[in-house]
Formats: structure tokens, sequence, C-alpha cells
């Protein structure tokens, strides 16, 4: 076993309770603003930019701070190809039969469908993989724990971070992702967790309308 070696928590800052409360307010503002698209541009966006909401998206919490993530940065427009035309595959499938009534019930107000020219357009894919172990430097594994719940962090805090940078982004899940292993050249013991769409949004986009859930709905204090 390990001895913890502690630190300072030189970091923190207190802040005064009006500031705390203007700053709360004032994130819950910006982040009301977020908006899944999925309408594109192909504008070039900075890899810095993409470098620095990936630095912050590592900042994440994570089980027994293992750190359980890949994230795989496509730009490349062959890559993308193969994954758009992958993941069009599935999703036909998943359209026209797999998906139970239910499902496509629930997600009829969306108006999605098996197309998926974003895949194409936008100037960056990022597959975050979620790693169920790692590997020590004597090559053994070393199991990785709440990995889900690790990666799900991670994820939203990028998600906030692609926001914040001014580009919009979305979360694309094709069912399943298998091949996005084999096209990308991920070990099996890397999951794809989601697929994130990072761009500028297509001149005129135009999103659904959805509300979110008011506070009382969402939150019980007791
Ligand atoms: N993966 C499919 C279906 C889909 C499922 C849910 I739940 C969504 O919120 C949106 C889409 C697709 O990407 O079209």
């Amino acid at each position: 076993m390990k001895k913890p070696e502690l630190v300072p928590l030189s970091e923190y800052e207190e802040l005064p309770v009006e500031e705390m409360k203007r700053r709360a307010t004032e994130l819950y503002r910006q982040l009301r603003r977020r908006r899944t698209v999925r309408e594109f541009s192909d504008r070039p966006v900075p890899r810095e930019v993409l470098e620095q909401c990936l630095l912050t998206a590592g900042t994440a919490p994570s089980g027994a701070n293992q750190q359980p993530w890949h994230f795989v940065v496509v730009a490349d427009p062959d890559l993308k190809k193969r994954i758009r035309e992958a993941a069009e595959a599935e999703e036909r499938e998943f359209y026209r039969g797999r998906a139970p009534d239910e499902w496509l019930e629930a997600l009829s107000h969306l108006g999605t469908d098996e197309h998926k020219p974003f895949l194409e357009i936008a100037p960056y894919l990022i597959v975050i993989f979620a790693q169920s172990h790692g590997i020590r430097a004597d090559g053994s594994k070393a199991k990785h724990y709440y990995v889900t719940e690790s990666v799900g962090i991670a994820t939203g805090m990028l998600i906030a971070a692609v926001h914040n940078a001014g580009l919009v982004s979305l979360t694309h899940t094709p069912s399943p992702m298998g091949f996005l292993n084999e096209i990308l050249g991920r070990p099996s013991h890397e999951r794809p967790f989601l697929i994130l769409v990072v761009g500028y949004p297509k001149e005129g986009a135009r999103v659904p309308k959805i509300t979110k859930k008011e506070l009382p709905e969402i939150a019980t204090f007791i």
C-alpha cells in the first residue's frame, strides 16, 4: 500500500457571498445558451482551442484519479468519411427496425434520422474512449473503477468548455460503436463512449424547440 502524500489546497479561492451568487448565476446564463447542434459549417477551428478544451476535460475528477479516458481528435477527411459510412450503416439498422417504437417515438421531436452528414462536414470529431483498465509500466493491467461515471463527467466538462470557447457540439452515439476501434486503431480495452462533433454552426442553423425542466422538477432540498 502506498502512503498518501498530501499537499496544501493552494489553488482554492474563497469568494465573498455576493460574488459567489453573481458567478453562479453568470455560469447558468452562459450554459443555458448551449444547444446541441446538428447543422455544422465546415469552417476550420484552431487546433489550439481544442487542445485547451481537452485539457479542461482532463481536469475532471475520476475513480481513484485513474483518468480512464482517451480522446481521439479526428480532422482527417478520409477518416471522417469512413466514420460517417460506418455510423450511417448502423443508424440505418437502428431507424429501420432495431429501435423499438417507444424509442423512436421519444426521439421524434428531434427530427433525427440515419443521415449523418455532420460527421464529414464538421472540422473535428472528438471520439471519446473509456478505458476498462490501464497498463502499468511493467505491462500488467490496472483495473479502472467507476469508468462510466468518470468519462461522463469529463465529457460534460468538455461540452461546457467547447461552448465556452464559442463553438457548438453534438453528442452523437451511433449504436453499436465498435467500428470506431477498428477505424481509429484503438485497443479492445477502450470502449467508444460517444462522438463529440465540434465546430461552428452552419449559417442559419436551426435546432429543435425544446425546454429544460424547472428547478423543483430536477432538485429537492430537504
Ligand atoms: N443514435 C441515434 C439515435 C438517437 C438517440 C438518442 I436517445 C438521441 O437523443 C438522439 C439520437 C442518432 O444519433 O440519430
